[in-house]
């Protein structure tokens, strides 16, 4: 006999798929691939919304030198007791995103352009006799043709106290003065490259700007970009004025414009990056030195804009106004400069507004470009 019996082998019951169960898993295989789909096609567009453009130079990453800002929605303008009228109202502006240069332009940059291109600077041309009279109103006598020689306003500190509602008092047109030669014919850009380029007028900055494949900054980008994050401040930095132990930028400390006691470090311009730059991580976007915008300069513009509820990339007034000189088209600038302080200009306010005829260079005056091209 065997010592066993095979046993019979019994087949488990195996549970036979019916129609309706195969159809309930198939149905979760495509909800739950649809889901992944979806999801993953709404991680790809949050990340596009949220990524800089690629770079539009060409190349992958952003442009040297420049931020990609986000664009959104702010308060424009302010109610602060230092906001003069062109300032007001506050009001709700909302600008699409852009590239913008982390610096002001400097002699650097500025000295390439030229070198490219053989351009010649307002302030290295002789003085349009025609342009120029057509600034002042009709009947004023000429200037004597030697102040019509290249030429640009110089800051020059008086010797005694003046009134700061004369600022012919501190403002002197020297002949020989350039971007080359910011403080006199003798002076020279050594040790000054990373220095803001100074004595450039609107024509000549947006003629770099075209050069360099940028444009200039609206207004409204501008001041944006200004506050850095921070919605209704009073500075780019918050709301604590700067003081002898935080500057917080290159402005003016000692009695305006008599005294420059230099605690910030620099009597006049400083090199670009020297003070902490801005949530958006620009550098001084309050100080060293004013920067022009594309647009015209109006008192009224931002009561123009406080009336369209919110203001979508304004790019300002179709011409501009200023009822201190009427017949002289001016732009905006914006940002103050190293001859600024609280007594007499807290131009670095990002509100703040400074018009300024186009064909104008002053030892304060510079800029810096911003693109939207793709
Ligand atoms: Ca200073
Ligand atoms: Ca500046």
């Amino acid at each position: 006999m065997p010592r066993y019996r095979e046993r019979k082998r019994i087949p488990i019951p195996q549970p036979v798929p019916e129609l309706g169960s195969r159809w309930v898993v198939g149905r979760h295989l495509r909800w739950g691939l649809l889901g992944f789909v979806l999801t993953v096609g709404l991680v790809v567009y949050v990340r596009s919304q949220f990524r800089p453009p690629l770079s539009p130079v060409g190349g992958m990453g952003p442009r040297a030198g420049m931020r990609w800002v986000r664009g959104g929605e702010f308060t424009m303008g302010s109610t602060d007791p230092a906001a003069s009228q062109a300032e007001r109202p506050p009001h709700q502006v909302k600008v699409d995103g852009f590239w913008i240069d982390e610096t002001e332009v400097t002699n650097r940059q500025f000295r390439a352009f030229v070198e490219a291109t053989s351009y010649k600077t307002m302030a290295e041309r002789p003085v349009d006799l025609d342009a120029l009279m057509k600034q002042v109103p009709p009947g004023t006598p000429p200037p004597d043709p030697e102040k019509l020689a290249p030429g640009s306003l110089v800051f020059k500190p008086p010797v005694g106290r003046v009134s700061l509602d004369d600022h012919t008092q501190w403002w002197d047109w020297q002949t020989g003065v350039d971007w080359r030669h910011p403080e006199g014919p003798d002076s020279s850009l050594e040790g000054r490259d990373d220095h803001p380029v100074v004595h450039v007028s609107w024509e000549d900055a947006a003629a770099y700007a075209k050069w360099a494949g940028k444009r200039l900054p609206t207004e409204a980008e501008w001041e944006f970009a200004a506050r850095g994050g921070l919605n209704g401040t009073v500075y780019s930095w918050g709301d604590l004025p700067p003081n002898e132990n935080n500057p917080r930028a290159n402005l003016w400390q000692g009695e305006f414009p008599r005294i420059n006691l230099g605690q910030d470090g620099y009597p006049r311009t400083s090199p670009v990056k020297s003070f902490a730059p801005n949530g958006y991580g620009l550098y001084d976007m309050s100080g060293n030195v004013w920067e022009f915008t594309a647009d015209w300069f109006r008192v009224d513009t931002f009561l123009e804009q406080a009336a369209k509820g919110i203001a979508v990339n304004p790019t300002g007034p179709s011409s501009s106004l200023d009822p201190n000189e009427p017949y002289a088209p001016k732009r905006v600038q914006k940002g103050g400069s190293f001859l600024c302080n609280d007594v007499y200009c807290t131009g670095y306010r990002p509100s703040a507004r400074m018009a300024c005829s186009m064909d104008t260079g002053m030892s304060h005056t510079g800029f810096r470009c911003v693109t939207t091209d793709k």
